[in-house]
C-alpha cells in the first residue's frame, strides 16, 4: 500500500510536473528520439501521485511515470522501504523503522568557505527555489538500481547566490550528526558525520540537483529528509542525506566512504562497468523490482551529459 502524506495537492498538479519535466529533459538534451519514442507508445502521460493510484501492490512498477530512456519508476513502496542510511542502521530494511519521528524542523543549511556570500539557508527558503521534478537512475556501488521521481532543484542555483570565490575548487557536503536521532551514529565503527565531495564544475551541472521531495510528497526521513544530494552519474553514496553544510573548498575534501576504505571507494565515484569494485563485478545491477541482471551504462546512463567533465582523466586510476 501506498502510505498517504500531508501535502498539499495543489501543489503538485500533474500538468505542473508534466512541463518541467519536459523542461528539464530539453535542457538536458533529452528531447530527442526517446521522446516520440515515449509519445509513441502513450508514455508521456501523466504522472500519477501515490495515494491517488489506488492499484499500486508493493514491487509493482508505476505506470506512467518512466525515466528519459523509458525504465519504469520503482514503486513508492521500494524506494522508502530498502534504503542506506548508515546513521540509522545498516539493515536496508530497517531504516524505514527507526527514521520515524527523525525532526526535521527547524532546519538549516550553511553554505560557507570560499564564496563572497556566505549564507544560512532555513529549509523554508530552500523550497522557495523552483522545484522540478527529475526521474533519475541511481545505482548503488552494491550494484542494486532504483529509478526515482525526485522533486527538487539544481543545486547551482544555490552555489550562484553566495558566489563562489575564484579560489574554490571543491565542495564538500556534512550530514547532520545527532546520535540521540541517528543510533546508528553511536558506533565507533565509522567517521561521522557522514561526508561527501564534488569537483566545483560536478556541483554546478544542471544534472546536480538538491531533492526534497519524491514522488510528489515531501521527501522521507528514510530518503534523505529534509533535503538531501541526488548526483546521478555517480555511485549513489555520493548522494548523501539530511545536509547540514556546504562548504566550497581549495583542496579535494575527503568522504565518508574514501576514509572508510580507500582502495575500494574513490573521490569520483563515476559509475563505470569497466571498473570493478575489488570484492564484485560493476559490469551488471539487479533493478529493484526485477529478476534477472541488467548492464551497467557508463555513467549510469547519463554520459551524453557529463563525460565532458572528465576529458583526459583515466577513469580507472580516477575511481
Ligand atoms: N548521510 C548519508 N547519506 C547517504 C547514505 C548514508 O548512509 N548516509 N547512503 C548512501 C547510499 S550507499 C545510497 S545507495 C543512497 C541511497 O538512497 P535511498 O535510500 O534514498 O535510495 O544514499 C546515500 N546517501
Ligand atoms: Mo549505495
Amino acid at each position: 500500500m501506498v502510505p498517504t502524506g500531508e501535502v498539499d495537492p495543489a501543489k503538485i498538479t500533474p500538468e505542473w510536473l508534466y512541463h518541467s519535466r519536459r523542461q528539464f529533459l530539453k535542457a538536458a538534451g533529452f528531447l530527442g528520439a526517446s521522446a516520440l519514442l515515449a509519445a509513441a507508445c502513450g508514455r508521456e502521460e501523466p504522472i500519477t501521485v501515490p495515494g491517488e493510484a489506488q492499484s499500486l501492490t508493493p514491487g509493482a512498477r508505476t505506470a506512467g511515470k518512466v525515466d528519459e530512456l523509458g525504465d519504469q519508476a520503482n514503486t513508492y513502496e521500494d524506494i522508502t522501504q530498502y534504503n542506506n542510511y548508515y546513521e540509522f542502521t545498516t539493515d536496508k530494511a530497517g531504516v524505514a523503522g527507526l527514521s520515524k519521528g527523525f525532526a526535521t524542523s527547524p532546519w538549516t543549511v550553511e553554505v560557507s568557505g570560499l564564496v563572497k556570500k556566505p549564507t544560512t539557508f532555513t529549509i523554508e527558503d530552500l523550497l522557495k527555489f523552483p522545484q522540478q521534478e527529475r526521474i533519475y537512475r541511481l545505482r548503488c556501488v552494491e550494484a542494486w538500481s532504483m529509478v526515482i521521481p525526485w522533486q527538487g532543484f539544481p543545486l547551482n542555483l544555490v552555489l550562484q547566490q553566495v558566489e563562489p570565490l575564484p579560489e574554490a575548487k571543491f565542495v564538500r557536503f556534512e550530514t547532520l550528526l545527532d546520535a540521540d536521532q541517528m543510533p546508528g551514529q553511536k558506533s565507533r565503527l565509522y567517521p561521522w558525520p557522514y561526508q561527501e565531495g564534488l569537483r566545483l564544475d560536478e556541483a554546478m551541472h544542471d544534472l546536480t540537483i538538491l531533492a526534497t521531495g519524491m514522488y510528489g510528497k515531501p521527501v522521507l526521513a528514510q530518503n534523505g529528509a529534509p533535503i538531501r544530494l541526488v548526483v546521478p552519474w555517480k555511485y549513489g553514496f555520493k548522494s548523501i542525506k539530511s545536509m547540514i553544510k556546504i562548504e566550497l573548498v581549495q583542496d579535494q575534501p575527503g568522504t565518508f566512504w574514501s576514509t572508510i576504505a580507500p582502495e575500494e571507494y574513490g573521490f569520483y565515484s563515476n559509475v563505470n562497468p569497466e571498473v570493478d569494485h575489488p570484492r564484485w563485478s560493476q559490469a551488471t545491477e539487479r533493478r529493484i523490482g526485477e529478476t534477472g541482471r541488467r548492464k551497467t551504462m557508463m555513467f549510469n546512463g547519463y554520459a551524453e551529459q557529463v563525460a565532458s567533465l572528465y576529458k583526459g582523466m583515466d577513469l580507472r586510476a580516477n575511481y
